[in-house]
């Protein structure tokens, strides 16, 4: 691939991440049932149209993770657990107010408070040593798919190992990594060609399958990314008659891995085509539009999707305003040049 492609792809996802991020957060926790889809229409088409005066939209904790990871893994050209880790907790301490999950301050404050040996024994104390499934791994894991384009199992490792400074429980490891092959899949398809929606969730549900049968722990059948692929390939057969109270019925919008990574990736796939209640001809922006429209975890699910949006279609494709009036977006842009920068040379 082509190097000025690569780099507006590294573009799209980092900024399809924060852009998803920001324009999600006001509506994280809503019900879908109060998400008026007419309002959420003229939120985006105000948003895209004339400029007007307005403070920029906020990034939260899945930005500020996002952003620690890039920086690692440009810092060190590789992984550096104690650096990554160092960078999380020096990034909570300046700023905590960014809506990170309750319990993953926990794991901040003693990393801050013991010079530890096992950088992952906090992670793996939480929740009575069952670890969190919650989707914290995989809302900030886009730059390790970018870092790792070239070496699958390199990427996969890196994944896992990032992932459980915070995330030790199975589903919220191999969230993570199901959240960065969908990425990783997405960087390395051409956007000039229609996407073989058949192809990638085959592709998904492979390499999910395999990722799965490593376990080594006991989870209970249903819990199983490779079912909600299956649910997914369903979905998208219904067309609009999936509507949105029956998607997240069957994938969900929890803050929980499981019920959050596969929405995103539905979200993508979903948005090639047309959606009932959503005008544009963006799919980048339907992408978002939809994800926020689910309710729930709002700004995570469009910030996972927007991240695979953006890696396929690159940065071409995020409408100018958004990228404005995302904060932190001139340094989420940079960094992805660097990554790009660091991987291609
Ligand atoms: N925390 C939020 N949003 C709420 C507040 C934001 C609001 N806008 C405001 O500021 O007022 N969002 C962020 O948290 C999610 C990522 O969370 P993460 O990093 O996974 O955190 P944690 O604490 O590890 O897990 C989250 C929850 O999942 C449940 N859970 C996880 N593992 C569990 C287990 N083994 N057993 C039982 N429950 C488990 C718990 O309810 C955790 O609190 C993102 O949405 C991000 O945006
Ligand atoms: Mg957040
Ligand atoms: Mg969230």
């Amino acid at each position: 691939m082509i190097v000025k492609m690569l780099k507006n792809k590294f573009r799209g996802c980092l900024i399809g991440a924060l852009v998803g991020d920001c324009f999600g957060a006001p509506y994280e926790g809503e019900s879908i049932s109060s998400i008026s889809r007419i309002q959420l229409q003229s939120y985006f088409d105000k948003l895209e149209g004339p400029p007007f005066l307005t403070p920029l939209y906020q990034y939260t904790d899945d930005t500020a993770m996002t952003k620690c990871i890039a920086e690692s893994l440009i810092q060190n050209n590789k992984f550096n657990a104690r650096d990554m880790a160092e960078r999380f907790v020096k990034e909570f301490f300046r700023n905590p107010n960014r809506g990170y999950g309750e319990n993953v301050c926990d794991v901040f404050h003693k990393f801050n408070n013991q010079n530890l040996e096992n950088l992952w024994k906090p992670a793996q104390e939480q929740f009575n040593g069952s670890g969190s499934y919650g989707n914290g791994g995989a809302m900030r894991i886009a730059p390790i798919s970018l870092f790792g384009f070239r070496d699958y199992d390199i990427m996969l490792d890196i994944v896992e190992n990032s992932t459980k400074l915070t995330h030790t429980h199975p589903l919220g490891i191999n969230g993570a990594k199901l959240q960065a092959i969908a990425i990783f899949l997405a960087v390395r398809s051409d956007p000039e060609k229609p996407l073989d929606i058949a192809e990638y969730i085959k592709e998904l549900i492979n390499k999910i399958s395999i990722v799965e049968s490593r376990l080594n722990r006991v989870v209970p059948s249903e819990y199983s990314y490779k079912n909600q692929l299956l649910k997914i390939h369903r979905l998208l057969e219904l067309g609009d008659k999936a509507v949105p109270h029956l998607v997240v019925e069957k994938l969900g919008n929890s803050v929980s891995a499981m019920f959050s990574v596969p929405t995103a990736i539905y979200c993508f796939l979903r948005a090639q085509q047309s959606i009932a209640d959503i005008e544009t001809n963006n799919p980048f922006r339907r992408t978002i539009q939809y994800a926020v429209s689910l309710g729930g975890d709002t700004d995570t699910i469009a910030s996972m999707a927007g991240a695979i949006a953006g890696a396929y279609y690159g940065i071409d494709v995020i409408h100018k305003n958004l990228q404005q009036l995302a904060e932190g977006s001139d340094m989420i842009n940079e960094l992805a040049i660097r990554l790009c920068d660091q991987v291609t040379h």
